[in-house]
């Protein structure tokens, strides 16, 4: 397999073709998204993310993330059910790779979700929020290493607009009371304490989580549209006065199900 990522990210795009078909758009779902899988449409095909080139092994035995085939509403979207984190000591290329090859495979949108803690005390558990903007402050970055080899663009992508206003739109549209707000994007390994809750409050933070900064600026870097949605599943630390109740967020989860998958077939049917 070559050095190169972008050259492994191609030959996983071609695979992803070979194997599933054309797709408009390419949708991650984050943890709380899964059960929206089946929501979404008719599912045309699927296979373990790990029989791509370039995608890690699965860490738990027999427990590999999958990517399916879609069809939303005549829209093929292609499913990426898991993702890498760098909180795993993953290379940032391998947090990027199914975006990266998504969008070499020919997907023009990529669609990320996540669950996030929520920095917005109206915004509480099972409230989805439109990704607005984002703060990357996990210290790691897709657009370094080497150049980007001949024929992708230049490093220094600009990422005014990052998240699409044209998909906010039509979320909005479909839905007009739905929350936005700014992701801080964080390396992880733990949450975070209520200093640095205060701090992300006092930078602009609507939303922390752990995930999708990265593949927001791998993606607009390779000309895609983006768009981003959390579903909260906590306050952020300081912000609650009682002690998170996992069954009661899970419950709140289950409960918004319906609501998410027609916030994402609203974007899809829109790409
Ligand atoms: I779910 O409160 C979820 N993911 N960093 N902080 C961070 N990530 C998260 C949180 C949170 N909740």
């Amino acid at each position: 397999m070559s050095e190169d990522p972008y050259a492994r990210a191609a030959a996983a795009g071609a695979a992803v073709r070979d194997r599933l078909g054309e797709h408009r758009a390419v949708l991650v779902l984050g943890s709380g998204w899964a059960q929206v899988a089946e929501l979404l449409g008719t599912v045309r095909g699927g296979l373990p993310m790990h029989d791509l080139p370039g995608f890690p092994a699965p860490v738990v035995q027999g427990h590999s993330g999958m990517a399916h085939s879609v069809d939303v509403d005549g829209t093929p979207v292609l499913v990426l059910a898991g993702r890498s984190h760098l909180y795993e000591e993953h290379p940032v290329a391998t947090v990027v790779h199914g975006v990266r090859a998504a969008v070499l495979a020919g997907c023009e949108v990529v669609m990320l979700t996540n669950a996030a803690g929520s920095l917005v005390e109206a915004n509480g558990p099972g409230t989805p929020v439109l990704i607005s903007d984002q703060l990357n402050l996990t210290g790691a970055n897709p657009m370094t290493g080497p150049e980007p080899p001949e024929g992708y663009p230049g490093r220094f992508s600009d990422l005014t607009d990052l998240y699409s206003p044209r998909l906010r739109a039509a979320a909005h549209a479909a839905f007009p009371a739905l929350a936005e707000g700014v992701y801080a994007g964080m390396l992880g390994g733990s949450y975070e304490t209520p200093a640095e809750i205060h701090m992300l409050r006092a930078m602009g933070a609507d939303l922390v989580g752990m995930s999708t900064v990265l593949e927001a600026i791998a993606a607009r870097h390779l000309g895609a549209e983006v768009f981003g949605a959390s579903l909260v599943t906590n306050l952020a630390a300081g912000l609650s006065a009682t002690a998170l109740d996992h069954g009661e967020v899970l419950a709140t989860g289950k409960a918004s199900v319906g609501r998410l998958a027609e916030l994402l077939r609203a974007v899809a049917t829109a790409v």
